[in-house]
């Protein structure tokens, strides 16, 4: 595999000031036109002009308008290189005439301009604009874009690509065409390019300066009832960006397009962004309550690209966490303001957890700016989207929240309309902030997860509580590829954040009188380091790591009555959270080692615990109380074990889990019942917080209530579920569904098949029916998904339906994945073979499930090298699949 190097970076030899596209449509193939106004860089190494260019047939190619005879350039797979005209040196200005003819009706990778149901969608990020036209396709060319686009009028009347549209008109009898011209310089991965039948629901937003900017969303046609919550995300997006950044619209037109086949789940080209139709579209009876707040987030994430990412792009694709980390970053805070921010934060760090840690541990670890690749594509990761946005928070919290607005202030005055490093920004939050932050730098060129170990001790004579907080990072298999490639490895300490509370007996802050939270943000900066506190009038519980400060693993041995305690009385939220999930955590490891079965192992002060967050929830935040009765997932507790350095088992795992949650539900079945009366609606379907915490309390006590004894089961629970399959909303409907899905009785087939007939002409509903049944617990899960893989609603070729079916099952029911007979692992390897010559990247994203194979059992890794291996073998190997399975077989 060819390998790409950070510190082989270049600058360009020519830069491309304008591009002025045509793209015609026809039926049979698609002609496309490419004027490049260019120029040599003054700054550039010298040399030929080469452009990058996959799959385009090239038709006609002259510079200046002079045709170029076969001397004057060299022509293979990727590249074009302009050498000369006419045998002549190359001038330092000149345009570049290009003519290519492209096939997007059989571009099933969905990477460049390609078919899908209602017309023509283009994807340009990471690398598809080559897919389109001759072009240097590397994000540091920003170039003046201009597209005229031509297409069947009745079956494509909307012509779509970036900016404002400045002409437009009929050719013949059939044909129609418009012209769009962008006024901002950009990359080419921000290009795109729309011409389809859609529907539109049209609004505008005044900016604070008083431009009326006119908004537009885009859908298949008959969904204009499903977009009026996307519509409503955005106009709070682009006031809250204003609010909190001082960050204003900048064009006259801001479109969003949805579309069901979508690699990922949205793209933020400017002035034009395409979404996965799971993004957009929302009904109550279609969407969940999840949806709606995913699609608030991603919309929102889309929007703030406009300038983290676009007004300021990233210099080459090692910088991608500049643009991702910094965004996530930002869409998480809007969710934290517009939501509720312990709950927000409390989600974030649970998906951390199950998604990033185990990447940091595998055999893909990378730091959030990575020093090589072979394919771009499988860097949009856990680590470069969520560990990125973790290291802006720490950023954040270091610095605090003016000086953060400063630092951003600055970053925009500094580098607007440029294509910048992660060193620029951190260069511009420095500078802002007067921190030293060159040791921070570490944390973008560090893979894994360190450890932070604490270690308290209180001296009640002289009133003085001291910590004693150490750090340590494994080396990964990051490592390794470094020192394979001869690169140097990077060591010393981290500069982590720790906000630390000390929490008195009566359940005050003890820092209370120097810290107006009762929170303060110690540096560690040291390998070992003490922190000493006076004046603390009894003995306090340390509550460390408050808001997950840093990203990292904390190794603090507190008893069970401490962390009870954190858990009624920690004034940060997220803390209370985590202070119940590690309890729960020592439990369950504890069924663990005990196999999981009969309750021994269960002490009474976890029920009690359980207890009290149940009955805190009906009086105050049910959103929290939920949060907290969720047991960390099977995938966290996986992790757990293999830190410690266990095989991990995933059936112990699974079953010392259901225990405790058969074990509580025969426990507290009273106060269930209680929650589910109590909670029950009162008023229409809104996705509020109030509403959204409420049915997520109801919703968890009816999923307790259904893990009761069977007669409990089947005389009141039953009719319950299978009333709730027609609720009103599908928050209601798949709370019922999905516990329906887990149980092995006769109503699980009645609830399915009446909600397939039901839903089966609505994509993103069908997803939802074959996710569930993805995740079941029951035996017989693989056997059914495979069986479901040959079922009219599934479809290969759509991302949506491979991830709703193929990556829940892999990556969302470890159980039955890694199941011990390797028929997961062999059903996986199958979608794979078979996925990766139409969508490479698809199914490079379905191989990340072997990350952890090496951490099982040696049957299990027998099974899963095997397929590792048939993969490693299969002829047409993908290089997107051969870097995951050739790094995972290592
Ligand atoms: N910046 C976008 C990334 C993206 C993408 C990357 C590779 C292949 C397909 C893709 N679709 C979108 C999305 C984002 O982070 O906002
Ligand atoms: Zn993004």
């Amino acid at each position: 595999l060819d390998t790409i190097y950070l510190k082989d970076y270049a600058p360009p030899a020519w830069l491309i000031d304008k591009l002025d596209l045509h793209v015609a449509i026809h039926e049979e193939y698609t002609e496309v036109r490419g004027m490049l106004a260019c120029r040599r860089n003054p700054a550039g190494p010298g040399g030929e002009l080469v452009l990058d260019g996959e799959e385009l047939a090239l038709q006609e190619l002259s510079l200046g308008g002079t045709a170029l005879v076969d001397s004057d350039y060299t022509l293979d797979d990727d590249t074009l290189c302009i050498r000369a005209v006419r045998g002549a040196a190359l001038p330092d200005h000149f345009t570049l005439e290009t003519r290519v003819r492209i096939d997007p009706d059989s571009n099933t990778q969905l990477s460049g301009l390609y078919r899908s149901r209602d017309g023509y969608f283009s994807q340009c990020e990471a690398q598809g604009f080559r897919r389109i036209s001759f072009f240097p396709d590397r994000p540091d060319i920003m170039a003046r874009f201009s597209c005229t686009i031509e297409a069947e009028r009745q079956d494509f009347p909307q012509l779509l690509s970036n900016g404002n549209l400045v002409a437009s008109g009929t050719l013949g009898n059939t044909r129609h065409w418009a012209r769009w011209e962008d006024p901002y310089a950009k990359p080419c991965y921000l290009f795109a390019l729309v011409a389809a039948k859609l529907d539109m629901l049209e609004d505008s937003f005044v900016t604070r300066s008083g431009r009326v900017v006119r908004l537009a969303v885009y859908v298949e046609p008959g969904k204009l009832d499903q977009c009026g919550h996307a519509m409503s995300a955005l106009k709070k997006s682009m006031s809250w960006d204003e609010q909190r950044f001082g960050l204003e619209m900048d064009l006259d037109h801001y479109m969003i397009v949805a579309v069901g086949d979508f690699n990922m789940g949205a793209m933020e080209n400017k002035g034009l962004n395409i979404f996965n139709t799971k993004y957009v579209l929302a009904r109550p009876d279609t969407a969940t309550d999840s949806d709606y707040q995913n699609i608030d987030r991603v919309i929102a994430h889309e929007y703030f690209h406009n300038w983290t990412g676009n007004r300021v792009t990233c210099r080459d694709w090692f910088q991608l966490s500049l643009k991702e980390g910094l965004t996530v970053f930002r869409d998480q805070e809007f969710s934290a303001d517009t939501h509720s921010s312990a709950v927000t934060r409390i989600q974030s760090v649970r998906q951390l957890r199950i998604a990033q840690f185990p990447e940091d541990a595998g055999p893909m670890a990378h730091p959030i700016r990575p020093v090589s690749y072979a394919e771009i594509n499988n860097f949009y990761t856990a680590t470069v989207y969520e560990k990125g946005a973790e290291v802006v928070r720490m950023i954040h919290t270091l610095i605090g929240r003016d000086a953060f607005r400063h630092g951003m202030d600055l970053y925009f005055q500094r580098h607007d309309g440029q294509a910048v490093t992660c060193e620029d920004f951190v260069a511009a939050m420095q500078d802002a902030s007067g921190l030293d932050l060159s040791q921070f730098r570490r944390w973008y060129s560090r893979a894994g997860t360190p450890h932070l170990k604490a270690e308290g001790c209180y001296d009640a004579a002289v009133q003085r509580y001291t910590l004693t907080l150490s750090q340590s990072l494994a080396p990964t298999a990051y490592e390794q590829r470094l020192q394979d490639a001869g690169l140097a490895i990077e060591e010393g300490p981290l500069h982590i954040p720790v906000a630390l509370g000390l929490v008195l007996p009566d359940g005050s802050d003890a820092l209370e009188r120097e810290y107006p939270a009762g929170t303060c943000v110690l540096s560690l900066t040291e390998s070992t380091q003490r922190f000493v506190f006076d004046h603390i009038p009894a003995e306090p519980v340390a509550s460390v790591l408050r808001g997950f400060s840093a990203p990292v693993h904390l190794d603090f041995p507190q008893s069970d009555a401490e962390l009870a305690h954190l858990m009624a009385y920690d004034s940060d939220a997220c803390n209370r959270w985590e202070a119940g999930q590690r309890l729960a955590s020592r439990v369950l490891l504890a069924g663990v080692a005990a196999g999981g079965q009969d309750t021994a192992w269960i002490p009474e002060s976890f029920v009690a615990a359980v207890d009290r967050v149940l009955d805190d929830g009906m009086r105050h935040d049910a959103a929290l109380a939920a949060e907290a009765l969720i047991l960390p997932a099977e995938q966290v507790l996986a992790e757990e074990m293999a830190g410690r350095g266990q095989i991990i088992d995933p059936e112990a795992i699974h079953r010392s889990r259901l225990t405790l949650r058969h074990h509580l539900a025969a426990r507290l079945r009273d106060k269930f019942e209680a929650a589910w009366q109590a909670l029950a609606p009162s008023s229409p379907y809104a996705p509020d917080g109030l509403q959204v915490g409420r049915r997520a309390l109801r919703n968890l006590a009816l999923g307790y209530l259904a893990e009761s004894d069977e007669a409990y089961l089947k005389g009141h629970v039953m009719p319950r579920l299978m009333a709730q399959c027609n609720a009103d909303n599908m928050t209601d409907v798949i709370a019922a569904l999905g516990t329906l899905a887990n149980l092995d009785v006769a109503e699980r087939t009645t609830a399915l098949a009446d909600f397939y007939t039901r839903w089966q002409d609505e994509a993103l509903v069908v997803d939802k029916w074959l996710q569930v049944q993805a995740t079941s617990r029951l035996p017989g899960t693989a056997m059914r998904v495979r069986a479901l893989m040959g079922h009219g609603a599934f479809d290969i070729k759509n991302p949506n339906k491979v991830y709703a079916l193929v990556r829940a099952f892999c990556a969302a029911n470890p159980r039955h994945f890694h199941g011990a007979d390797g028929e997961g692992y062999r059903l996986a390897a199958d979608v794979i073979l078979q996925l990766q010559a139409m969508n490479p990247q698809v199914a490079a994203r379905i191989a990340r499930a072997f990350d952890r194979w090496r951490q099982f059992d040696s049957e299990r890794q027998s099974h899963a090298r095997t397929q590792l291996e048939r993969i490693q073998g299969s002829t047409n190997l993908a290089r997107d699949v051969a870097e995951v399975v050739g790094n995972a077989l290592g």
